[in-house]
Formats: structure tokens, C-alpha cells, sequence
């Protein structure tokens, strides 16, 4: 497998997707601009698309054989009009290594690719610190291992799929014995990493996290910008993000309160990556609210509420409780559509992540979720005392401080983990 080279000509894709009764027209048309954009974050101009009707797609060829001669004439006339270019055709379900090979018989394109792939690619490529790459990595070598026979071994392969900067190797380059120990080795690797963040979890007494989750794009990493002060990655493609960040919010709270910002989800996102991304969600879910973002300019906003529902509940996350972002808002040109929204979801909150008083308003609203569960007491530290004045500075919201004959004396709110914490303390510390 080699490197995409700049110079290098962009290959041409051309879609093709097979429309079970089930799909409406609405839905298909939905998921294949999904699967362009999915193309084009890749590196991929997509130039044409062919659908067909048929009772289910696990037919031999995926398609059938009328369509397939027409999608090969397609593809034939597409090498005169863009000579030196790769031509993929990419399926919108994921194929068996059979199909793969029957179609890429049929329609004699340079390459063949599917949905599942070309999320695994695309997550290959963005995958930064060492776990995320370690699952992106033991996810495709699954994927590719029975593929490997499959491809033909040729100038073909590897043309449009690059090494990109995600390390690691492809099956192509690991003989079937060595797949089986790297899949070992990583495995051994995740769990190694897995056990180092129990430890870190351990460590960290009390969780004041919110989560912004939600669909791929929606704008997460763009709320936790603003939200945060910091400078998460945001980018117009899919999977920008892969890596869960936790920041605090900012203007800061006393005690503070993290924000951390998770991996998009899109439909029919590879079970097993779902599974593999499991750990590193969990951590970041170990949150007290959820903050479902949603694009609410995208017209197929509803579905991806659904799936990203449908995610959370296979991660273990369902139970959390959640709160709908309805982002984007800005770029609802229609008055009344956004008025429709609002009032179908009234408890949703409406944000532009770009608008100054839609985010502090969010900010108020997050403070507002902690405080609830928080209480006002008055605490009285001894002369001998004071280095657990600093203790309750970082972990309460101190609302009077004053001082008699005894010593200090202090009017605080906080949760109820935070004042048992101090109590105990100041016990300890009595003669
Ligand atoms: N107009 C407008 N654009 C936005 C808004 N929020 C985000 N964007 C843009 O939407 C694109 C995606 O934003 P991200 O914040 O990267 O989205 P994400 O949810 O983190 O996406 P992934 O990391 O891929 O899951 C970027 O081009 C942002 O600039 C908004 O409220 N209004
Ligand atoms: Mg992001």
C-alpha cells in the first residue's frame, strides 16, 4: 500500500447503492450524498451514481446484471473523459470479498470499495494518539484479511487507498501468519491502555463532565471551541474528530466543570469500530450530561438523531441523561422552518456555535445542571486549619468568607460528594 501522492491523479468515483423496498427514494438519495461526502473527505471527485431496485442486496454481484453492463459502459466512457485517472467504484453497503470481486470482474474499474471501507480509511487516516490507531488499525486488518486473495494483486491495488498518515500496516503488506500476531499485539496493546486509564479514572474523585456527542459534522468540536476557550480541531469533513478531548469549561466555575467532545457517528457505522471505539467513549461518556449536538440545518436531521440514539444505546450510553444542541441555526434560512423545529422539540436548546449569545447561553445552562444537585451549608475551620481553605476554594463556590474568634468561617455551595470530602478534613484535623 502506498502513499496518495500529491501529484498523483484524484481518482474518479462513481457510486452505485441498491434500493431495497424498505428505502424510500428520500432516504437513498440521503444516504448517497453521505457516501460522496464520505468520498470526497477521502480524497475521491465522485462523478455519478447508479441505484436499483432490488428485493435485497445480497445478490452475488450486488447488482444485477443489466445494471452492471450499463454501470461498465458508464465506466468505459468515463476513461476517455478523464484518461490517467483510477476510476472506483464504491457500494453504499458493505460487500463480502466475494461480491467485491464479482463486481470489480463485471464493471472493470481500477478499484473497488464500500462504505465500510471507506469510513475504516478515513478513520486510519485521522486517528492521532496511540489507542485510537491501535483500534483503527486491529479493526482493518479484520476487514482486509479475507479481502486479501480477493484483490488482484496489481498496479490496481493499493492506487487509491494511501497509507495517509495514520501508522500502522495493511494486511496487503503482512503475510496472513503476521496478521494474526499484529492482531495479537494490539490487542494486547488497547487492553495495556485500556488498564492505565482505570488507574487515571480512579484518581479523579468527582466527575463534573458534560459530552457533547452526536452526529458526524454536527459541530461538536466547534461548541467545544467556544465552550472551552481551546483549539480542538474543526473541519468541514467527516470524522474530523477521533480522539475524545476533555477541556474545562470556560469562564471558568468554581469547581470546575469538563467538557469533552467525542468520534461523530454516521449510519451504518462498522459494528466492530463501534465496539473497538467502545473504551475510548466510555471515558469521555463517564459524563453527568449528555450534549446531543444536531446539524438542524441538515434536512435529514431526524435520522441522524436516530442514529446517534441508536449508537449511544449499543455503547452502554442510553442511560445518561441527555440534552438536545440544535446547532447551526444560522444556516436555516427558512423562518419558518426553524419555528417548526422549535416547536416539535421545545426542549431542545437552539445554538449557532458562531453566535457569542447563543454560547453563553449554553454555558449558563450547563452551570445551571450542576447547581441543582448542590447545596449551601456553612463550614468553620479552625486557626490550625487554613491549608484547607485552598481545599475549599478549588472545590466550592464560596459565597461569604468571614472570620470570628474561632477562626474562619465560610458560607459555601457545593455537591454534597465535595462537602463530605472537606468534613472530612476538618474531622481529622481536631485535637
Ligand atoms: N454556519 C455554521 N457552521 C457551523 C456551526 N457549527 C459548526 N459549523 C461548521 O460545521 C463544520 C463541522 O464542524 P465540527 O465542529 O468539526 O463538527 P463535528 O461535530 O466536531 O464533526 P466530527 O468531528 O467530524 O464528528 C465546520 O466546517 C464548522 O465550521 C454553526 O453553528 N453554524
Ligand atoms: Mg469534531
Amino acid at each position: 500500500m502506498y502513499d496518495l501522492k500529491e501529484e498523483e491523479a484524484t481518482p474518479v468515483g462513481v457510486l452505485v447503492a441498491v434500493q431495497t423496498p424498505e428505502l424510500d427514494n428520500q432516504t437513498l438519495k440521503e444516504s448517497l450524498d453521505e457516501l460522496g461526502r464520505l468520498a470526497k473527505t477521502f480524497g475521491i471527485e465522485v462523478v455519478a451514481r447508479h441505484s436499483q431496485r432490488l428485493p435485497s442486496g445480497g445478490k452475488k454481484a450486488y447488482l444485477g446484471p443489466g445494471k452492471l453492463e450499463e454501470i461498465a459502459e458508464a465506466i468505459e466512457a468515463l476513461r476517455i473523459e478523464h484518461p490517467g485517472r483510477p476510476i472506483v467504484v464504491i457500494a453504499d453497503d458493505e460487500l463480502s470479498p466475494w461480491q467485491s470481486r464479482k463486481l470489480s470482474d463485471l464493471v472493470k474499474a481500477d478499484d473497488i470499495m464500500d462504505r465500510t471501507e471507506l469510513i475504516l480509511e478515513i478513520f486510519h487516516r485521522h486517528a492521532h494518539t496511540r489507542e485510537a490507531r491501535a483500534q483503527v488499525e486491529l479493526v482493518r486488518l479484520a476487514y482486509q484479511a479475507p479481502r486479501m486473495r480477493e484483490r488482484r494483486v496489481g498496479a490496481d491495488v493499493g492506487r487509491v487507498r494511501g497509507g495517509g498518515k495514520g501508522a500502522g500496516e495493511s494486511a496487503l503488506e503482512l503475510g496472513r501468519r503476521q496478521i494474526r500476531d499484529r492482531m495479537a499485539e494490539l490487542r494486547r496493546e488497547l487492553e495495556h491502555i485500556s488498564r492505565e486509564r482505570e488507574v487515571q479514572r480512579s484518581r479523579r474523585s468527582e466527575v463534573r463532565c458534560v459530552a457533547l456527542v452526536g452526529y458526524t459534522n454536527a459541530g461538536k468540536s466547534t461548541l467545544m471551541r467556544s465552550l472551552t476557550g481551546s483549539d480542538v480541531y474543526v473541519a468541514d469533513k467527516l470524522f474530523a474528530t477521533l480522539d475524545a478531548t476533555v477541556r474545562s469549561l470556560s469562564p471558568p466555575v468554581t469547581p470546575g466543570i469538563l467538557v469533552s467532545d467525542t468520534v461523530g457517528f454516521i449510519r451504518k457505522l462498522p459494528h466492530d469500530l463501534v465496539a473497538s471505539f467502545k473504551s475510548t467513549l466510555e471515558a469521555a461518556l463517564e459524563a453527568r450530561l449528555l450534549l446531543h449536538t444536531v446539524d438542524a440545518s441538515d434536512p435529514a436531521f431526524e435520522a441522524h438523531i436516530e442514529t446517534t440514539l441508536a449508537v449511544l444505546a449499543e455503547i452502554g450510553a442510553g442511560e445518561i441523561p441527555m440534552r438536545y444542541v440544535f446547532n447551526k441555526i444560522d444556516r436555516i434560512e427558512d423562518p419558518e422552518v426553524l419555528e417548526r423545529q422549535r416547536a416539535a422539540w421545545p426542549e431542545a436548546i437552539f445554538t449557532s456555535a458562531l453566535d457569542e449569545g447563543d454560547i453563553a447561553r449554553l454555558h449558563e445552562i450547563i452551570v445551571a445542571v450542576f447547581q441543582g444537585e448542590r447545596q449551601e451549608e456553612t463550614l468553620r475551620l479552625k486557626h490550625h486549619q487554613g491549608a484547607i481553605r485552598s481545599m475549599i476554594f478549588e472545590q466550592c463556590e464560596v459565597l461569604e468568607e468571614s472570620h470570628d474568634a474561632e477562626g474562619g468561617v465560610y458560607r459555601v455551595r457545593a455537591t454534597p460528594v465535595a462537602l463530605a470530602s472537606i468534613h472530612k478534613r476538618i474531622d481529622a484535623g481536631r485535637p
